[in-house]
């Protein structure tokens, strides 16, 4: 009888290590690890100091990176939230799990890797933001957000009802997931817990600790905040997702509606009209008076002294920034609080612990914010993980990495085989001494067009050095980038003679990319 290899460990490491009295003495935890994956929503790498932000100290998320691994060149498959969580659960491209945009209902019948933990003597749970629609499966405990879920006065969808919590999102999801971890799991068995933060999704409301952090000093402007697109085709120039002209002055800003009407200014109705303000109507009242504490000086100025033209648009950045900035410092104190715990109570030398956010996010690069796009902002995404004596600590890893290997990194941690259906890979080999041969180019795929924020639907392959781009629908244009000529993607060369003999090898290597995963298009 072939035992599944975490029921091994359980019965028969206790008697390996006891033949070997090296092992006797050596605290190395034995078994299978837990594993704990902490999702964020649309944290930007530019807002991590282990990526050498000039925006914002992470000390916590930091340290995971310094006790481990810091991944530079981690990408997702599909940049918005739904489809890369679907990809993170099944290891599975968007047109094979099923899910390609927010709109549809995740089939969650179908494998994931928490369903295989779990009938390989796992306990699992998922705590916080799911997005998916449908009832999640795999899990023994799970409290999970509707939708998208609200800063304040949080409601969670249970296999008892919906229950509502007081409190700021990002602190209540934490005391659920140490209050699992102290009292809730059977502590027999190994455990897998997602922690997953709604912070710092728009429209970016700070926590009570946070509310008048990075308001002293003017932060920060990306180079290409004024760009106007010149280099590039239709896509870019038609995406709605510029600062100047999409970000709400109500909503994302925080302006009263009434002084917004007052002053002449119209919002931008897309795809949703604004919902003004829905998240600060939820705040008790010492925090609604802490909050027009701080709000209430920046409606004055902002009524007495109006910004306009780039000058508006650079307020708009500073408004955006300092609550966006503002969520990070609250996810980062309370992912510290999550780690001290496992330090406490002697979890973190047996845990596997893994940050990712759903994907990338533009904070003013190119005029933007939101992500969807397959240029670098919202196509990479921040990706460290720590397994003490597995990783060494502070290593920095620079293959092409992507959300679709993490369901069989985790399979392979906890010695779990991995199916043959899953399309990406385990990284764990990078780390042993004879690393693999590893993948020279990666596949994405958007599709949620027509849709909010107006990107239009592509897909297209990245190499170490070069991106072939591909937008389709009711446009047909091509787009290429030399990343090391130019990094920020301002100057598209499909068109130019010396990149002829690269844009076919590309052309070549993306069909080929389309053929291996099975993307017909
Ligand atoms: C909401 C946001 C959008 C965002 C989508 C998807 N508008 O609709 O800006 O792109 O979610 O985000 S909001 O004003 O309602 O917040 S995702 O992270 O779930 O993909
Ligand atoms: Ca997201």
């Amino acid at each position: 009888m072939k035992l599944p290899l975490p029921l091994f460990y359980l019965l028969f490491l206790p008697f390996l290590t006891a033949c070997n009295p090296q092992e006797i003495t050596d605290p190395e935890p034995t078994g299978p690890p837990n594993i704990i994956l902490i999702i964020s929503d649309d944290h930007a790498y530019q807002a991590i100091s282990a990526y050498g932000s000039q925006l914002i100290q992470t000390p916590n998320i930091d340290k995971i990176g310094a006790q481990g691994v810091r991944f530079d060149r981690a990408f997702v498959t599909n940049s918005i939230c739904s489809p890369s969580r679907a990809v993170i659960l099944t290891g599975k491209h968007s047109h094979i799990n099923g899910l390609r945009d927010n709109i549809e209902i995740f089939d969650s019948t179908q494998q994931t890797f928490p369903k295989l933990l779990r009938n390989n003597g796992y306990q699992t749970a998922i705590i916080g933001k799911w997005h998916l629609k449908s009832q999640p499966t795999g899990f023994d405990y799970w409290r999970v957000l509707p939708d998208q879920g609200h800063y304040y006065t949080p409601e969670f969808r249970t296999p008892e009802g919906l229950d509502t919590l007081d409190g700021y999102v990002t602190d209540v999801i934490t005391d659920l997931a140490i209050n699992w971890l102290d009292s809730l799991r059977n502590d027999t068995m190994p455990f897998m817990l997602m922690y997953n933060h709604k912070a710092p999704h728009r429209e970016w409301l700070p926590g009570p600790d946070h509310l008048g952090a990075f308001m002293d000093e003017p932060l920060p402007e990306p180079a290409t905040l004024f760009d106007d697109y010149s280099g590039r085709g239709r896509a870019a120039k038609e995406a709605e997702m510029r600062l100047a002209d999409h970000m709400g002055l109500t909503n994302d800003n925080k302006i009263h509606p009434d002084i917004v009407d007052s002053l002449g200014f119209q919002e931008f109705m897309g795809w949703y009209a604004p919902v003004s303000l829905r998240n600060v109507n939820r705040m008790n009242e010492e925090d609604r008076r802490n909050w027009e504490e701080i709000y209430g000086p920046i409606n004055e100025n902002f009524k007495n002294n109006t910004p306009s033209g780039d000058e508006l648009t650079r307020w708009k950045y500073q408004r955006y920034m300092q609550d966006y900035l503002g969520c990070i410092q609250s996810l980062d104190d309370n992912i510290g609080r999550l780690m001290a715990h496992l330090e406490e109570q002697g979890l973190a030398d047996n845990t596997l612990l893994i940050y990712i956010s759903d994907q990338g996010f533009y904070l003013g690069e190119h005029g933007w914010f939101d992500k969807r796009f397959m240029y670098e902002e919202s196509f990479r995404t921040p990706l460290l993980m720590q397994w003490p004596g597995k990783i060494q600590p502070g290593t920095v890893n620079k293959d092409l990495v992507q959300n679709l290997d993490i369901a069989e990194t985790i399979l392979d941690a906890a010695g779990v085989s991995i199916p043959a259906d899953m399309q990406g890979r385990s990284i764990l080999p990078l780390f042993s001494e004879e690393k693999p041969k590893w993948r020279d180019a990666l596949y994405y795929h958007y599709f949620e067009y027509p849709g909010i924020h107006a990107v239009k639907r592509h897909y297209g392959v990245r190499t170490d050095r070069y991106k072939l781009i591909h937008f389709y629908n009711d446009i047909d244009e091509w787009e290429l980038y030399d990343l090391q000529e130019d990094p920020q993607e301002m100057k598209n060369v499909f068109g130019e003679p010396e990149y002829q003999e690269i844009k076919d090898e590309l052309m070549k290597r993306l069909r080929e990319l389309q053929a291996q995963y099975k993307d017909e298009i």
